[in-house]
């Protein structure tokens, strides 16, 4: 059963939330929503079963009690802060990949700040052909569609923002500190709780958009990995030792994304430089980094203004990395 935007089962639930404190009987939903009063009852049932609490008495009708922690895009924006990112939401509960639909949007023509969400993903994405662990209802996977107006050399910076933008929404959640890891990865206890894969289309020297692509373990508990990666990845819940409600930690994650957003569009990326600095500590450590099939060891000197990693290989001899993956070794 999915619930679709604008769909009955979605309708209902608009319905039933606004009257949370008094009972709607159904065949006043039914009325409202030019149904039956059976198809009211089979949407009903169809919510209960993905886990909305719904009481029904024959008396005075229906009354929502509770509601599970799925990503329904009506609860979402409820309490959304944002002005214009994520005021679109394409959600799905399965789907290949997030950032894929995004992309197949954009191409038709979806506007700057509509979001794609997704309950599970059955091909989840990371770089290179890499795969992103996906299981449903327990994690975020989101895609926003972007159409920033900047030349395409300009676009890593766009990943960096995505990155402090969601190590902030972790901190603002949580109250702990992650680490960013350049160029993509989100860390706690040097274990990967989130990875951002941002994918760009561009027609000559303008970006047509930018797809940000960003998974955040959220709920997932140590035994739920896949065993090769239980000792290199974590959740929010396994450090915060709590569950977390994936709804409201979109809420923040979508605040946080369109405040710095709107600070590289004003100011470009200074700022955001300075606070991926700050949240990266990475100055000065010794990393080993792979690089188009190079491996390279050195010293961290630090990310330059297009967001390339700028290593000192040996005295004298600096090397600027553009895209890679990053070891530490000390
Ligand atoms: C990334 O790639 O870290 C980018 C991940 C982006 C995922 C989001 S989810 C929404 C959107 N839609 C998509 O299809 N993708 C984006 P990379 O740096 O290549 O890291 C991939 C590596 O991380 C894998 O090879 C595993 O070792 C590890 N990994 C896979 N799933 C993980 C998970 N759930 N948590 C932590 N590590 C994971």
């Amino acid at each position: 059963m999915i619930i679709q935007e604008q769909g009955a089962a979605e309708k209902i639930l608009k319905l039933l939330t606004k009257s949370q404190s008094h009972p709607i009987s159904g065949q006043e939903i039914g009325h409202l929503l030019g149904m039956s009063r059976t198809s009211v009852w089979k949407r009903i049932r169809d919510l209960r079963s993905l886990g909305y609490e719904i009481e029904a008495s024959t008396r005075s009708g229906y009354r929502l009690i509770r509601s599970p922690d799925l990503l329904i895009p009506f609860e979402i924006k409820l309490n959304l802060r944002t002005r214009w990112m994520g005021r679109r939401i394409h959600y799905f509960q399965k789907i290949d990949s997030t950032n894929s639909k995004a992309y197949e949007l954009a191409l038709k023509g979806a506007k700057e700040g509509e979001i794609v969400i997704a309950e599970s993903q059955k091909r989840g994405r990371g770089r290179l052909g890499r795969k992103w662990f996906s299981p449903p209802f327990l994690n975020l996977y989101l895609s926003v569609i972007l159409r920033p107006k900047i030349p395409p050399h300009q676009a890593s910076l766009l990943t960096l923002m995505a990155a402090v933008a969601t190590a902030e929404a972790i901190e603002k959640y949580s109250g702990l500190q992650p680490l960013i890891k350049w160029p993509n990865d989100i860390l706690m206890r040097n274990r990967k709780v989130a990875g951002l894969l941002n994918e760009i289309r561009s027609e000559g020297d303008r970006i047509d958009f930018i797809i940000l692509g960003i998974g955040v373990n959220l709920n997932m508990k140590t035994t739920q990995f896949p065993q090769e990666i239980r000792s290199l990845a974590t959740s929010l819940k396994i450090e915060k030792g709590e569950s977390i409600s994936r709804k409201e930690f979109l809420q923040t994650l979508l605040k946080t994304l369109e405040e710095w957003y709107e600070i590289f569009m004003k100011e470009g990326g200074e700022r955001i430089l300075k606070v991926w600095r700050e949240k990266s500590r990475i100055k000065g450590r010794a990393v080993r980094v792979t690089s188009f099939g190079q491996s390279f060891t050195g010293r961290a000197v630090d990310v330059d203004s297009e967001g390339a990693l700028i290593l000192r290989i040996r005295k004298g001899e600096r090397r600027r990395i553009v895209a890679g993956d990053i070891e530490y070794f000390e």
